[in-house]
């Protein structure tokens, strides 16, 4: 494998000069207390010098999959050390809302992140926006894709009703499982672009990644029924290569990785928050008339209901609050 191969000849253009490429690598994969590294010989296990864990202020500093990197061979032996890492272009990283921000990289130097998201229960748009944001956030290309086209029974009216809330992006209806659509995700990834897919679990990040690669690389397995939840079935990031030239990154579903589970579950956890907030724009922009609002409050009877949600809702988000996991909310009186 050379270097062009993983996508050096891309990322270097980022550089301001030229360096050495005699003892460059690429993180493939980060494994507890180590890293598999992809250079022009080969594999290699790598480890990061004892200066990382003297200087390193925090998880950022350490290397991530997709990570260039400057090594020091082992003499006769598959191993290096690594020395430093070459300016990361972009990333694709979430962030810990809380008092202090801690960042988690999910990926680096990339070029487009895949946004997955299944057409069966999983569908929710407020969590593409997140993404969306994330991803250009971190210098990165989204581009969505809507899988299980095949599920749903009427997917185009999906993809209709993203690309109205979300524009000036791209967005692919894809079956992992009966091939539509693959191929126009191949045609974006072209050679020398690295590229991650991200997305709940069990949204068929790998059987898409598979789809592409052409063979069963990466382990898939079935979602729950009851809830179209994944199993958690990818338990790494893990750095792969296409046959024509991109390289791609498949991710666990969102909820493995530890810290993002906690703002993941608290999104959710707020969505209905989110909708009645939505309402109550609607209704003082004028989108929605008073009158209709009150008879349908009277007539549902959700009032009590309403209230009691928003008390339980405000005491626990208090009770979050003081933990430090959560911001309060600015008001500002007119
Ligand atoms: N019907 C249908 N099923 C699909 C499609 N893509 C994936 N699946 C199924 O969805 C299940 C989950 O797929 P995976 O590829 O393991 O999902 P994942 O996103 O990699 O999940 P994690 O690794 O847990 O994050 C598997 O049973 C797949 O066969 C599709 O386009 N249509
Ligand atoms: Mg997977």
């Amino acid at each position: 494998m050379d270097l062009k191969t993983l996508g050096w000849d891309l990322y270097k253009k980022s550089l301001p000069e030229n360096i050495d490429e005699k003892n460059i690598a690429r993180v493939a994969v980060e494994n507890r207390g180590g890293y598999l590294l992809y250079n022009k010989d080969g594999e290699l296990t790598g480890m990061v010098q004892g200066k990382f864990m003297r200087s390193a202020k925090d998880e950022t500093d350490y290397p991530k999959v997709g990570d260039w990197v400057v090594v020091e061979k082992l003499q006769g032996e598959a191993k290096a050390i690594i020395k430093s890492i070459l300016p990361r272009k972009s990333k694709i990283s979430r962030k810990r809302a809380g008092e202090d921000v801690a960042e988690q990289i999910i990926a680096a130097n990339i070029d487009i992140v895949f946004i997955v998201q299944g057409l069966d229960g999983d569908f929710n748009i407020s969590r593409l926006e997140r993404y969306v944001a994330m991803s250009k956030e971190g210098g990165c290309e989204p581009v969505i894709i809507l899988n299980k086209a095949d599920l749903s029974p009427d997917p185009k009216a999906k993809l209709e009703e993203v690309s109205q809330k979300i524009s000036g992006i791209k967005i692919f209806l894809v079956s992992a499982q009966n091939g539509q659509g693959v191929e126009d995700v191949r045609n974006l990834i072209q050679e020398g672009l690295s590229v991650v897919f991200v997305g709940s679990s069990g949204v068929g990040k790998s059987t898409l990644v598979n789809a592409l690669l052409g063979i069963d690389l990466q382990k898939t397995q079935e979602v729950r029924l009851d809830d179209s939840r994944g199993r958690h079935t990818t338990t790494k990031r893990e750095l792969l290569l296409l046959p024509s030239g991109g390289i791609l990154i498949d991710t666990p579903g969102m909820r493995e990785l530890g810290l993002w589970a906690s703002q993941d579950a608290l999104g959710e956890a707020f969505d209905d928050i989110e909708i009645f907030a939505a309402v109550l724009k609607a209704l003082q922009e004028g989108k929605i008339d008073q009158q209709r609002y009150d008879s349908f409050i009277k007539l549902s009877g959700s009032l009590n209901h309403f209230k009691a949600k928003k008390e339980k809702n405000s005491a626990q988000a208090q009770k979050r609050s003081k933990r430090g996991l959560i911001k309060k909310p600015e008001f500002t009186k007119k």
